[in-house]
């Protein structure tokens, strides 16, 4: 706990932002669903017949400009941060670390680079530095007739560039128009669809249809990503899985729910991570808390706090342990799940729980609600009318 609040006053004095200290209790949000059409993300497609130099191309020909304004910004940011010199190492150190990266990740990286005029090292900081501060949301509840819906909110605005005018987070707004839905194809059949962001390879939000949907919440920890990524570019240690791209394999190999749990909990990871998954089957739905070797699995049905049998509610804290009071939102989360109740679980409950405030917040990005059995997938973009919440 003493890891995160230092982290929460170190992005505090850079937002320079003050903020009343306590979280706005707000009632439950019930006429939110369904959200208007025009923050519909559109889908496109990434095929994966084509080589990974290629597969990214039609989509970064249409994203390639914003991708370089959002770059460009946190580039700036960053720079103002930790001055030019750090910076050039930095952007040295990330050439040499793509180089690193397992087939096809630095293929595909480097594809997305020629086709947004980006420089490799921009794009592999793209693809791993955002994560650092990645907060979510996600849900996954099964109605009365064994059916499980799964839902998540990706929060995400770096902690950088609060504009005081606009009340918005910079990097947030950016991140808007890059966010698509994507359908993987092979042999023009979708196998899984994400949603993500244009120029990101791994997945966060996935579905696979009749098998399993999947969500990716950051946890922090001491022994945190920075232990396994110093591992991997001092000591060579290429044994352990990047957490999103383990999920992209997952997404494209594992063909059902126990094979992906299975997968999810035991593969050794470069850094500690919330898997949230959903089958397609009544009690087909589990928490997964890693640290980089070992695992907590926590499932539907098993009522421990923090959430009730029918429904799994996970935020950027161990379940076993009470959320820090300046970011809760796992208890407004519980609170609708229980005033809605197991007979109202449908899209249309998942959708109003991720708007009440503050698990609705300035940082929301996107919101999707997924079911494996029936293959859907429905992302809208989020934003927090004031007053609202930072994060
Ligand atoms: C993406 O895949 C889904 C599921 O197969 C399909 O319904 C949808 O039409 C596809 N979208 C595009 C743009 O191909
Ligand atoms: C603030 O919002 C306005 C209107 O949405 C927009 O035109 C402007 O670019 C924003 N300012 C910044 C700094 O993002
Ligand atoms: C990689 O790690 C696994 C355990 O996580 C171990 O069984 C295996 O032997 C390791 N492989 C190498 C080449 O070190
Ligand atoms: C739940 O469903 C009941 C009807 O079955 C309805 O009266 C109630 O308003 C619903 N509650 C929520 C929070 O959606
Ligand atoms: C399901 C469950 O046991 N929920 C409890 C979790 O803890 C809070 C108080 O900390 C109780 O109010 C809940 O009933």
């Amino acid at each position: 706990m003493k890891i995160i609040s230092c982290l929460f006053v170190l992005v505090l004095s850079i937002s320079a932002y003050t903020v009343p200290l306590q979280q706005n209790v707000q009632t439950c949000e019930r006429s939110a669903y369904p959200p208007d059409d025009k923050d519909a993300v559109s889908t496109y497609i990434v095929n994966l017949d084509l080589s990974p130099l290629q597969r990214w191309a039609p989509l970064m020909k249409e994203k390639g400009p914003m991708l370089h304004a959002l770059v460009e910004d946190v580039k700036d940011l960053l720079l103002s941060v930790v001055g030019e010199k750090i910076f050039k190492f930095l952007m040295n150190c990330l050439d040499k670390l793509g180089t690193t990266l397992p087939y096809p990740y630095y293929e595909e990286v480097v594809g997305i680079g020629a086709y947004s005029n980006l420089p490799t090292s921009t794009v592999v900081l793209y693809n791993i530095f955002y994560e650092a501060f990645t907060l979510c949301t996600s849900i996954v509840a099964q109605d009365p007739n064994g059916h499980v819906y799964h839902a998540r909110t990706l929060d995400t605005g770096l902690f950088l560039g609060w504009d005081r005018k606009n009340k918005t987070w910079k990097v947030a707004e950016l991140l808007h128009p890059l966010t698509v839905q994507l359908n993987f194809t092979k042999n023009g059949v979708t196998i899984f669809q994400s949603t993500s962001f244009a120029g990101y390879v791994g997945v966060l939000t996935g579905v696979r249809k009749d098998k399993f949907s999947l969500s990716v919440d950051k946890r922090f920890s001491l022994n945190g990503g920075m232990v396994g990524l110093l591992e991997w570019i001092l000591f060579n240690d290429h044994n352990q899985s990047w957490v999103s791209f383990l999920t992209r394999e997952v997404m494209q190999e594992a063909n059902d729910y126990n094979v992906a749990k299975e997968l999810l909990s035991e593969t050794r990871l470069l850094a500690p991570v919330y898997f949230i998954l959903a089958g397609t089957k009544a009690g087909e739905g589990s928490v997964i808390t890693r640290d980089r070797s070992n695992a907590n699995v926590l499932e539907l049905g098993s009522n421990k706090n923090g959430s009730g049998s029918w429904y799994l509610v996970q935020t950027n804290y161990d379940h076993w342990k009470t959320p820090p009071f300046f970011d809760d939102r796992r208890t407004p989360a519980n609170r609708c799940m229980m005033e809605g109740g197991q007979k109202n679980v449908s899209f249309n409950l998942l959708y109003n729980v991720l708007s009440t405030k503050p698990v609705l917040n300035k940082e929301s990005i996107y919101t999707s609600l997924m079911s494996a059995k029936t293959g859907k997938l429905h992302s809208w973009l989020r934003y927090c009318p004031d007053p609202c919440w930072p994060w």
